[in-house]
């Protein structure tokens, strides 16, 4: 066996963001730069040797040459075995599937998300833990220390894997077994739902419509919507994966999905369509010439849950990100079950899931999943809505707007400002922080801010605290402004701002929500001084 010790020097901008390190290809190209972060990983968490390890991606470029060396990489760190899916794929929610079926010691997911993918695009790579989730900031700030300070890592010299093929082979010491990306995932989602229910419905001429968008998940979605559930084969779009995703933003959103965007917006549109994101983590959720807001799902999900069997006893509690919108608190208030508020990203969800906190969370950002993995689950959400319309029978919109009149509706948007200079985008966030001081108290046109300040949160299962994460301004009548840096862009810098108001009176749930909110968004320009210091009269994105 040959491994070798491969003298390095760090690099300074491998600090993971909120998910992972993400980085342009050409940058995760450069001699030594994949290999210092992996080393970094394997230094930290220091498993013991013979672990196990999962290993797989979302198929973007650069995943299979990635594979290649994370691999000889795990031999020569006294690995014993790496699971990997069959072509070096994973989905996200699949590879948190796995690595908590078998128990594993942790995993390693090769993705940039819902950032597009080729040659001179993103590529990115994170860590997560045995409970299948994403590492804890403990660990993420101890693998970006080690990247600071490393001096060498370990390689063996051996040929390629042959990663095409199912079953097992050895590499050095170590066994590398092939799995099949999809299998344990399919069945993991077969024990939740009601897939009898389903299958009826699709079957009775409920029409529905998924976006694959090129990415990772069409695999999934084949073998589940269509060979195990029924739909057409034609019902999902997109469904081959590729490299670059096709040359599109494998983002689930009304900009980035517009091709089912069109068609559930034209004649004839399908009662359901749903799209998910590069990793398969994100969802969108339409119905018939209707949108349904990732924070209004999370709420209708938590509502509904006890009509899929995995959740028919009730939930635990649930969990959104603090920029989501609150309609899932009141939903928590109806049921008598806590609701936590946590920063933005996956990772703080962990530890309230395995303390038996909470059962489902969400964010705005299209991301909703429960404790049955440790990753926001695309798929997951999908099908948890065709439980939901199988059971109550109704169209989606009538589903919301029930919903609405039932719990108020929190009008809901999120303007983004990407590819912002850092320093205009840091100048808007320190300004907003030097007005913490004049804000409260004041008021602008129909509200009055009742409070403002940095989101700080600690952990109530391990007491870690995060601070400085997003500035809120809240009014008086309980509508908020949230101003937060995005930490998963590659460019530049990208500002987002979250804007939410509450309306109880059910006569105005049918404004449009640009409408509802346009007040709150010509104050928010305001107060941040917007247009001065970045130079943009209007988002990139609207959601
Ligand atoms: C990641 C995290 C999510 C987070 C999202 C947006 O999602 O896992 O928890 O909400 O980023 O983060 P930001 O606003 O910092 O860009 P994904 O789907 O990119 O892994």
């Amino acid at each position: 066996m040959n491994i070798k010790t491969i003298a390095t020097s760090p690099f300074s901008d491998q600090k993971p963001g909120t998910s992972g390190l993400r980085k342009k290809v050409p940058v995760f190209q450069q001699a030594h730069y994949l290999e210092n972060f992996v080393q970094s990983i394997f230094d930290s968490i220091r498993a013991p040797t013979g672990a196990t390890l999962v290993l797989g991606g979302d198929g973007r470029y650069y995943n299979r040459q990635a594979i290649q060396v994370i691999l000889k990489m795990a031999a020569a760190n006294g690995y014993g075995k790496v699971l990997v899916g069959r072509g070096g794929i994973l989905s996200t929610p699949a590879a948190s599937c796995v690595i908590r079926k078998y128990q594993t010691f942790g995993g390693i997911i090769l993705s940039a998300s819902h950032n597009p993918g080729g040659p001179t695009e993103d590529f990115g790579i994170k860590f997560n833990s045995s409970n299948g989730g994403p590492a804890t900031e403990t660990v993420t700030e101890a693998i970006y220390a080690t990247s600071k300070t490393i001096k060498q890592y370990r390689i063996l010299e051996a040929a390629d894997v042959a990663i095409d093929t199912l079953g097992s082979s050895r590499l050095g010491e170590m066994t590398v077994e092939m799995i099949d990306p999809v299998a344990d995932y399919a069945g993991l989602m077969e024990s939740l739902f009601d897939f009898a229910a389903i299958r009826e419905l699709l079957a009775g001429g409920f029409n529905i419509r998924f976006d694959a968008m090129h990415a990772v998940n069409g695999p999934y979605a084949l073998e589940i919507l269509h060979r195990r559930l029924g739909a057409p084969a034609a019902s999902i779009m997109n469904a081959v994966p590729l490299e670059d995703f096709g040359g599109g933003h494998p983002d689930p959103n009304l900009t980035y999905a517009h091709d089912l965007v069109e068609i559930m917006y034209g004649a004839n549109a399908p009662d359901f369509g749903a799209a998910s994101d590069g990793d398969g983590d994100r969802n969108m959720i339409l119905g018939k010439h209707f949108f349904v807001t990732p924070s209004d799902s999370l709420a209708l999900l938590a509502a509904n849950a006890t009509l899929a069997p995995a959740y028919k006893k009730g939930l635990a509690g649930v969990a959104r990100s603090m920029p989501t919108s609150a309609a899932v608190d009141r939903v928590a208030q109806a049921l008598n079950i806590p609701c936590f508020e946590t920063p933005t990203g996956w990772k703080f969800f962990g530890n309230l899931m395995d303390a038996g906190k909470v059962t489902l969370c969400g964010e705005e950002s299209f991301g909703t999943g429960s404790d049955h993995v440790r990753e926001k689950d695309g798929l997951w959400a999908v099908l948890f809505w065709l439980n939901i319309l199988a059971a109550r029978k109704q169209p989606v919109e009538q589903i919301v707007r029930e919903h609405w009149a039932t719990y108020g509706r929190n009008f809901y948007s999120r303007y983004d400002y990407e590819g912002l200079p850092t320093e205009a985008a840091n100048g808007v966030m320190q300004h907003l922080r030097d007005s913490f001081a004049i804000l409260p108290g004041k008021t602008f046109g129909n509200y009055t801010v009742q409070l403002c300040d940095d989101f700080s949160y600690a952990d109530p299962v391990d007491g870690s605290v995060s601070n400085k994460q997003g500035v809120r301004l809240i009014f008086t009548d309980g509508s908020r402004i949230v101003f937060r840096l995005s930490g998963t862009g590659t460019e530049g810098a990208t500002l987002r701002i979250y804007l939410e108001a509450f309306e109880a009176n059910a006569a105005r749930h049918q404004l449009d929500a640009q409408q509802a909110l346009a007040e709150l968004v010509r104050i928010a320009l305001e107060v941040a001084e917007l247009q001065q210091r970045t130079g943009r009269d209007k988002p990139t994105v609207i959601t």
